[in-house]
């Protein structure tokens, strides 16, 4: 792809779209950088500090005049400033397409809608843990683009998003994977099968050569293995598979081509995994047929504390447990916190909607959480959805939902925080939001 002298539009002055005109400027493009907010919602330190890139705020639509337009992962193709440029037939790419189409170092690529960056930050450690040289990036926070011209990795590991999907088009994994499909993002892909199709197309473009990781369990992922001509290897809590890795007597077992056998018990896995099975085959299935070795992996996995803002222990402060998952935004996320513990639960909910299902939460919260706070814009459909549940309170800041789950959790309770919704109507992001939380609960000590 030439970019020497050529026109190009990035839309979206976030993380991607500054490392994306970055990228370009180098190769010799004449960038606009644009971007719907005015310029005073940018500090100095956020805007791009290439002279050769031009800035423009206020507008997300681009010229007539460019040649090639690139879309931030938060730019929904559909979008209206986007119908003009389409019909004059000016190529649309997304920043992963683009980094794709320059990167000469086999992909290791992981989506679903929980248990993605647990997944690749498990799997980049225990490559790394193998000697072999993995980087992980994508939509766990540093852009696939700036990694193209900084080293060559044996592997790069990428987190992948539905939004990231939407504009795939020659990106292939030379082993890909799909977590889990639950009702996410509701509010751009309308409905969960449009989502599930664009998680699927991760597998575009495999061949033979090539693997997919797909969750058994689940109906939308089972069936992404129809009309695949890559190696399918499954992994699954309930069911042995023919090849793959699945769990039986409490232990993760593995078939894989004509090597099977026992990966480890899954009491020997560091206990913030030990709730993530999931994760933990699939990471095993990935960094295996990486070429990694199966005592480095059982050794990783008896280390691996966890991630931040995910089910993240904070303190015990009066025999009460408070937990930050932060990064659950969505319903599904819920579900798997929830679940998770066995005591008494004081559940703080609530934040910016997705467009999912409150109401598929009630039966468990009225078996398991004892008393619900609910933050943020989500509040009243939260409400509604959830009638007859627990007892609800509102509060009008994070603050106030500390102190009243303090007020009503006693000695060997949980106070869980997993929104379940997006953080943007009060916070800047999911870790914004985890550690406010963090220091608010520091605050009750
Ligand atoms: N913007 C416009 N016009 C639009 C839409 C947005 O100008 O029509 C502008 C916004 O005003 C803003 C900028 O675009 O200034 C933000 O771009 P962005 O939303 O694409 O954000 P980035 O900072 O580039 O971060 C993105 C991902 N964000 C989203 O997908 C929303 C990050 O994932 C990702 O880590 C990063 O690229 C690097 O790949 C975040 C996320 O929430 C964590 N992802 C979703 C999720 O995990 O559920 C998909």
């Amino acid at each position: 792809m030439e970019l020497k002298g050529k026109k190009i539009t990035v839309i979206g002055m976030g993380i991607t779209g500054i490392e994306t005109a970055n990228f370009l400027a180098l190769k010799g493009a004449e960038v606009d950088l644009i971007d719907s907010r005015l310029r005073e919602a940018f500090s100095e330190l956020s805007l791009p500090t290439n002279p050769k890139i031009k800035t423009t705020f206020g507008s997300s639509t681009p010229s007539q005049n460019t040649e090639m337009v690139v879309l931030s992962p938060g730019v929904d193709i559909e979008s209206s400033q986007l119908q003009e440029i389409k019909k004059q037939g000016t190529p649309i790419l997304g920043e992963i397409e683009l980094a794709s189409r320059f990167n000469r170092i086999p992909i290791i690529a992981v989506t679903g809608t929980n248990g993605k960056t647990t997944t690749v930050t498990l799997t980049g450690i225990i490559l790394e843990n193998s000697g072999i040289v993995a980087r992980t990036g994508g939509n766990i926070g540093t852009p696939f683009i700036s990694q193209i011209e900084i080293d060559s990795p044996n592997y790069r590991v990428l987190e992948i998003s539905s939004f990231q999907l939407e504009t795939t088009d020659q990106f292939r994994a030379h082993i890909a994977c799909v977590l889990n499909v639950t009702p996410d993002h509701l509010n751009r892909h309308k409905t969960i099968e449009e989502y599930a199709r664009f998680k699927e197309r991760i597998a575009n473009n495999q061949t033979k050569d090539d693997f997919l990781i797909l969750n058994a369990d689940d109906p939308y992922t089972a069936d992404m293995s129809k009309g695949k001509t890559s190696n399918i290897l499954w992994f699954s809590l309930n069911q042995e598979v023919q090849q793959g890795a699945w769990i039986h007597n409490e232990k993760i077992m593995f078939r894989i081509g004509d090597q099977e056998g026992e990966v480890c018990n899954l009491k020997d896995l560091n206990p913030s995994l030990r709730l993530q099975a999931e994760n933990a085959m699939a990471a095993f299935l990935l960094s295996y047929l990486a070429g990694a070795n199966l005592s480095t992996i059982q050794k990783t996995f008896s280390e691996f504390s966890g991630l931040e803002h995910r089910l993240e222990k904070v303190a015990t402060i009066e025999g009460i447990d408070f937990i930050n998952d932060s990064k659950g935004t969505n319903i599904g996320s819920m579900h798997k916190a929830i679940n998770s513990f066995s005591k008494p639960i004081v559940l703080i909910m609530g934040g910016q909607d997705k467009g999912g299902d409150f109401s598929t939460l009630k039966t468990l919260l009225k078996n398991k959480v004892k008393n619900l706070i609910l933050i943020g814009e989500a509040k009243e459909k939260i409400k509604q959805s959830l009638n007859g549940t627990p007892p609800k309170e509102d509060s009008d800041s994070l603050k106030h939902a500390v102190q009243k789950a303090m007020q009503h959790a006693v000695p060997g309770d949980v106070v869980l925080f997993s929104p379940g919704c997006a953080s943007f109507d009060m916070f800047k992001n999911y870790e914004d939001r985890g550690n406010q939380f963090k220091k608010l609960v520091g605050d009750l000590k």
